[in-house]
């Protein structure tokens, strides 16, 4: 689990990028199905073109879900069960494309906020969506 040190840094930060949830969403996603275009499979019903108005409307959902983890950051595993339960048994989502989001997310995060992304910053921010990541595929074993 996170430090105390770990978790300020994740709380703080989150209170800016709360308020940019929709661009850091949905530039995340543009990210995740320009590098890892694999990922676009799990995706045949969305149009996927830069901008769209499903894109940028599924960008701030998963925004908003890691932003209910990171207000329960000390039980992440209750506040997302819902939705670990439909990313294993409904979506079925490979888990190695959580590894991917999570890698465009902090991508994203430190193009928009380059003076709070600093390696501790990259460090905290990593190991709580790992965290995030392992609950969200943890019904899957
Ligand atoms: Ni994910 C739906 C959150 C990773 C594929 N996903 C959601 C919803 C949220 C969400 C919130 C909307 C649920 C609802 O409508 O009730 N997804 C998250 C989070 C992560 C994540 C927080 C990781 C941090 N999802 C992924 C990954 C993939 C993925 C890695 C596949 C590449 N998700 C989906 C698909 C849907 C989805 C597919 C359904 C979309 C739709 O509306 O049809």
């Amino acid at each position: 689990s996170l430090t105390r040190a770990e978790r300020t840094i994740v709380v703080s930060m989150w209170s800016k990028i709360s308020t940019q949830a929709d661009v850091i969403g949905t530039e995340t996603l543009e990210r995740l199905f320009s590098c890892y275009p694999q990922a676009k499979t799990y995706f045949p019903h969305f149009d996927l073109h830069s901008g769209s108005a499903q894109l940028r409307a599924h960008g701030s959902k998963v925004v908003a879900a890691v932003g209910d983890a990171v207000k329960s950051i000390d039980n992440v595993t209750s506040a997302l069960s819902k939705l670990s339960e439909l990313h294993a048994y409904v979506l079925r989502v490979d888990p190695v494309n959580f590894k991917f989001l999570s890698h465009c997310l902090l991508v994203t995060l430190a193009s928009h906020f380059p003076a709070d992304f600093t390696a501790d910053a990259h460090a905290a921010w990593d190991k709580f969506l790992s965290i995030v990541s392992g609950v969200l595929t943890e019904k899957y074993r």
